[in-house]
């Protein structure tokens, strides 16, 4: 109590100081008026009132961050370096005796009662300061992803001259509809670097998604190293789907790409799929599919054909030594299993095993996620089930009592084609352009809400293989999805919504993304031009 008094008298003290200080400013800048509830944000924040004026950002400002606050000087320090990065400008953090300061933008931890989420912030815009205030660092985090869209990448010519960026003012009060929500990329069968998979985070972390999937595993490669299994990657990791070299994260590797996310308040969630779409591991290590035959290395992309011997001891044994590394180096609390068209797998067997793995993943301390047939097996509450084709599937994990992430292939795969034009992807599911990416609800299907994690947008990679490709498939509809599970269904209209998409043109310029100009968009702010929309 005592320092939160304290913290509010030195926070209200700044604020009179800088209010003073600011009257004398404003005589000289001529603010434009505002409204911040037609601002281009997404997601659209839960709730917005504008107060119609602005805060001159320049040169002249500073960010303050709680003292003593876990992870809030480190959100104002990336803060600052997102400025930077996107109009040029350095603004200190936490500097001390800066007497030129004329406004400040303070990121506060509060312990409001009305911030009941660890993701809830405030964002108070007045003429001169800025206020976010949040519970935690990862509400603070979310909360400048809303600042950073309300900086304009290029101020009017009056105010461009004096190099002022103005914010429009108010107040937004933002909680996420669902905990959940998540991306998975397949690195299995194409490989995507590091730097790769890091600018996809940087760019999804934008929207306040916040999970990232990675799918390690598949007939076509291995791509972790596991020290125990070496050959996995040696040889496992070797090629990938039409036959290139492929690659691997070593630990080292896939640390950093954790590290990166958690900067970005993002969980990384490992899968490694089994007992089907398990050519690359029995390759390596022929004992673990049981019939006695080497495969051969599989370059093309088919599915369903592969399966782990699933009355092995020494199957399992192998599966502990993987779930224990990989476990040992992730932080978050979810191992996926992946589990899916394990078609020569006997079904009897296939529970056998999905049993059997859900309490080795346990023992290793992390909460199991599966596709939706794992439903069929005699799967913990605890488990969560990932729906992607079977509605029965979905019910059945309902029954269980299990948590549901929502990825219906038909609206949320990001590798069905936009249209007959798309340049990659499949069509497998249904075409999906990127009003249908949008115009559905995760609670459309009878899942009870209590039930919904959240929602999750899969990257299959069979017709990809760089990030171009990548972020022609996934952008703009990832950013849909990025609503879709940010915001109340009250707050999501496709006319509304598709206006402040196009916004987005400058930023994706700025960040060199290759999205599909979709003809649904007037992307008239864009310099990027795909040649599918000549
Ligand atoms: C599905 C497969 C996946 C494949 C994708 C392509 C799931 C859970 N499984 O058949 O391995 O890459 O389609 O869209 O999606």
């Amino acid at each position: 109590m005592k320092t939160f008094c304290i913290r509010s008298l030195f926070f209200a003290s700044i604020t009179l100081l800088l209010i003073a200080c600011g009257e004398e400013k404003k005589e000289r800048i001529k603010m434009p008026t505002t409204d911040l509830s037609k601002a281009s944000l997404i997601p659209k924040p839960l709730k917005t009132i504008p107060t119609n004026s602005a805060f001159a950002l320049d040169q002249f400002t500073a960010i303050y961050t709680s003292k003593d606050a876990t992870g809030f000087e480190e959100v104002g320090t990336f803060l600052a370096d997102k400025i930077k990065d996107k109009i040029n400008l350095s603004i200190p953090v936490n500097s001390e005796g800066a007497n030129t300061v004329e406004r400040v933008i303070y990121i506060n931890q509060s312990d409001s009662t009305a911030l009941d989420s660890p993701e809830a912030y405030q964002l108070y815009i007045n003429q001169d300061s800025i206020i976010i205030n949040s519970n935690t660092a990862e509400g603070a985090f979310r909360g400048i992803q809303t600042l950073r869209q309300l900086v304009p990448l290029e101020s009017n010519d009056t105010l461009a001259l004096q190099k002022i960026w103005p914010v429009p003012t108010g107040k937004i009060t933002d909680n996420p509809n669902f905990a959940y929500r998540g991306s998975m990329l397949d690195v299995a069968r194409h490989f995507f670097s590091v730097d790769d998979v890091k600018k996809y985070i940087d760019l999804l972390s934008y929207y306040k998604i916040n999970v990232l999937h990675l799918h390690l595993s598949d007939d076509q490669g291995w791509r972790i190293e596991i020290k125990s299994w070496p050959k996995l990657t040696e040889v496992g990791g070797s090629t990938e789907v039409g036959g290139e070299s492929g690659g691997f994260y070593t630990q080292e590797d896939y640390k950093e790409i954790v590290r990166y996310a958690a900067e970005r308040y993002m969980t990384i969630i490992p899968e490694i799929d089994m007992p089907g779409h398990t050519n690359a591991a029995s390759v390596s290590y022929p004992f673990l599919n049981g019939n006695g035959k080497t495969p051969k290395l599989y370059e093309g992309m088919r599915v369903g054909f592969s399966t782990f011997d699933t009355h092995k001891d020494t199957v399992y044994a192998f599966i502990d030594d993987v779930v224990r590394e990989i476990s040992a180096i992730t932080p978050g609390p979810y191992f996926h299993v992946g589990g899916d068209e394990s078609h020569v797998t006997k079904k009897k067997d296939y529970i056998y095993f999905i049993n059997k793995v859900e309490k080795i993943v346990q023992k290793h301390g992390k909460r199991m996620i599966g596709w939706d047939e794992v439903a069929i097996a005699d799967v913990d509450s605890t488990s969560i089930s990932q729906w992607w084709a079977s509605e029965e599937n979905a019910k059945k994990a309902v029954d269980k009592g299990m948590q549901i992430i929502v990825s219906p292939a038909k609206k949320a795969y990001l590798d069905m084609e936009y249209d007959t034009l798309s340049k990659f992807g499949l069509h497998w599911a249904a075409y999906i352009p990127v009003d249908t990416a949008y115009i559905w609800t995760p609670e459309e299907y009878g899942i009870p809400m209590e039930n919904i994690l959240g929602v999750e947008a899969p990257l299959w990679s069979e017709t990809i293989s760089n990030i171009d490709e990548l972020e022609y498939l996934a952008f703009p509809r990832i950013i849909g999805y990025s609503e879709l599970s940010w915001s109340i269904k009250e707050n999501r209209d496709w006319e509304n919504y598709k206006v402040r998409l196009a916004d987005q043109a400058p930023f994706l310029d700025r960040m060199d993304v290759k999205y599909y100009p979709s003809k649904l968009i007037d992307w008239k702010k864009s310099n990027y031009t795909y040649e599918i929309i000549k």
